[in-house]
């Protein structure tokens, strides 16, 4: 008998032509959004749950899984939709798709770092809706990334790549994570201690920690007030980190002269302040959403449901 797997979403057709060949899969083919109570109902019967972020999978959800599910293998890299305490209690294993999407991620923060200083989203607007009439010198200048100091706040797997992109465009990297990595990964990046430490050395600010309770909220008002005035924020990690009423005050009063955002709290009802903000370049949470990075991470996340039912230990193992 082939395990049978609950996939959450609609995932690419070679994903689910590799579930359909080793698993028993219960697909989502119109890729509808399942309601908490939904989940629990599917997943009598299932052995395994391939859920995305859009599922969370909190303390009371977990309570009410039946015995059978033994893994959730999640399709992201992200785990915060998870409560990995109560899944330990339990002995369910989770496990997330880290490596096989920083690449993506990385080049959707490049665009964002580009979208904002170049103003993107006011260009943008102007020849779609007729506005733009003329050219002059001063007509929509913007700031150069070139030679410029990025600032990286997490410097995990993301937020390496971002920084060996952006040594393309000569960017003199800094960074800050819980502790200082060794030099072959760090490639010339400096160092500093403190989140405080780093925002003066940030003319672009790139957010690329997890979200954990030491986290959320961390760029607030007293964070922004270190970074240079005019410095450009971008967050491609989650929204948790930011606190939104600093951040849309800041760029409102000018001390940041953009943003670049793909990830928010609440999402997708975020913080209506961002809508009306001329100076803000936002995506709607698309970092790994490349043709590539969506199977792999399908894949990724197959190699680890394939582990637990080989009775070997999966390779990322979160819980
Ligand atoms: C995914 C993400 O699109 O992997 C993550 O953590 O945030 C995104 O890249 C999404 O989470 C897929 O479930």
């Amino acid at each position: 008998m082939k395990p049978v797997v609950l996939v959450t979403r609609k995932l690419p057709d070679a994903v689910e032509d590799r579930l359909r060949r080793d698993y028993s899969p219960m697909l989502n083919p119109n890729d509808a959004l399942y309601t908490p109570e939904q989940i629990i109902e599917r997943a009598q019967g299932a052995d395994a749950i391939l859920p995305c972020h859009t599922e969370k999978f909190g303390a009371e959800v977990i309570a009410r899984l039946p015995e059978r599910v033994r893994v959730i293998a999640n399709f992201s890299v992200g785990y915060d939709h998870v409560d990995t305490a109560a899944a330990k209690a339990r002995g369910l294993i989770v496990t997330n798709t880290p490596e096989v999407l920083s690449d993506a991620t990385a080049e959707l923060t490049l665009m964002l770092m580009l979208g904002a200083a170049r103003r993107a989203s006011e260009g943008e607007r102007l020849v779609r809706t007729r506005a733009w009439k003329d050219w002059s010198p001063s007509f929509m200048v913007g700031t150069q990334l070139t030679g410029k100091r990025l600032g990286i706040l997490g410097f995990g797997r993301v937020g390496r790549v971002v920084a060996q992109r952006a040594r393309g465009f000569d960017m003199q990297i800094h960074y800050n994570d819980v502790q200082r990595l060794p030099p072959e990964l760090e490639q010339g990046a400096v160092f500093h201690p403190t989140p405080a430490e780093l925002m003066p050395h940030c003319d672009f600010l790139a957010l690329h920690c997890v979200a954990s309770p030491q986290t959320i909220k961390l760029l607030n008002a007293a964070l922004i007030a270190r970074l240079p005035d005019g410095a450009i924020v971008v967050n491609a990690s989650r929204g948790v980190v930011v606190d939104d009423d600093a951040l849309i005050a800041a760029l409102k009063s000018g001390k940041l002269s953009a943003a670049g955002l793909d990830v928010y709290n609440n999402e997708p009802d975020i913080h209506p302040g961002y809508r009306e903000l001329p100076n803000a370049f936002l995506m709607p949470h698309i970092g790994s959403a490349t043709k590539e990075t969506r199977i792999a991470m399908g894949f990724r996340a197959l190699d680890n449901l394939d582990a637990v039912f080989a009775g070997k230990e999966p390779r990322d193992r979160v819980a």
